[in-house]
């Protein structure tokens, strides 16, 4: 398996040991309107070479903090099930990253980890609970409906869906949806279990700061809100495993593809505050 620091660069290789393993999972086969989540994690590696490795928002240097990106060639379904099951123990001490590729990814990652009885927050603007798609089950649009099996869900930035996941919200329980990031939000995650999934697809995001994404919505997170989420949930919660999907690189928009690589590396830098030992 190829490891580097494809992710940040050379600089946040790890002093001392791994704590955080950033894997690419360019897996692309149900994505309905705009194709190119396969190429996303390339994209979000060669963007992040851009990025400050001290992280000035957060007061928080990554240098030597131990990042390293694992390139284990998952190309399908079957491969991530069998690298996952392969390196569980890599995992328990470390945060795994996965970088899609299409949202159909989240419950396999849950189901390959093995995770059970965690709390997933879930960004998104779809709700993602269709039962079917197209004719097809493990659609991304039937992502955090087959997510339910793992664990409770609450939905941040959803604002759009069908009538018929309208009547099942209204009917099931194990998912609460919020279109904004506000009060009801917090106390919903707050009422998570204390281990956390967190996936994160972007374009949950409003699409003036980033507009690259397979299906795109007016309105949604903001940036100074998404922020606050993200140091909401690392600090209320423990953050076993994480994902950022649906990136559609753009050759005309390389901003989006900066943006997203931002908010993986401000996603990384809010579990690390946690994990560095403290600068003396
Ligand atoms: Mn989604």
């Amino acid at each position: 398996m190829k490891r580097s620091n494809d992710f940040l660069g050379a600089e946040v290789a790890g002093a001392d040991r791994d704590r955080v393993y950033v894997i690419p999972v360019p897996v692309e086969w149900s994505v309905s309107y705009g194709a190119g989540a396969g190429s996303a994690p390339a994209a979000l590696l060669a963007a992040s070479m851009q990025i400050e490795v001290y992280n000035a928002g957060i007061d928080l240097d990554l240098q030597g903090a131990g990042i390293t990106t694992l390139d284990p060639g998952i190309r399908s379904k079957e491969d991530l099930l069998s690298f996952l099951s392969g390196h569980r123990d890599l995992f328990r001490d470390a945060l795994p990253v996965f970088l899609g590729g299409e949202h159909s990814i989240t419950p396999w990652i849950l189901e390959g980890l093995e995770l059970r009885d965690v709390g997933i927050v879930w960004l998104d603007a779809h709700a993602d609970l269709r039962e079917s798609y197209l004719g097809e089950r493990e659609s991304h649009a039937c992502a955090a409906r087959n997510s339910l099996a793992f664990g409770p869900l609450v939905q941040i930035g959803v604002r759009s869906y069908s009538r018929e996941e309208r009547d099942f919200l209204r009917g099931a329980g194990g998912t609460r949806i919020f279109p904004f990031w506000n009060e009801g939000a917090w106390e919903a995650i707050r009422r998570l279990p204390e281990n956390v999934y967190l996936s994160i697809d972007f374009d949950a995001v409003d699409p003036s700061i980033l507009r690259a994404v397979g299906t795109p919505e007016p309105g949604g997170l903001g940036w100074e809100e998404l922020m606050d989420l993200l140091t909401f949930v690392f600090e209320k919660k423990r953050v076993v495993a994480m994902d950022a999907v649906e990136l559609a690189p753009a050759a005309h928009d390389e901003t989006s593809s900066f943006i997203a690589a931002k908010i993986v590396y401000e996603a990384i830098s809010r579990y690390l505050r946690r994990e560095l030992p403290r600068e003396t």
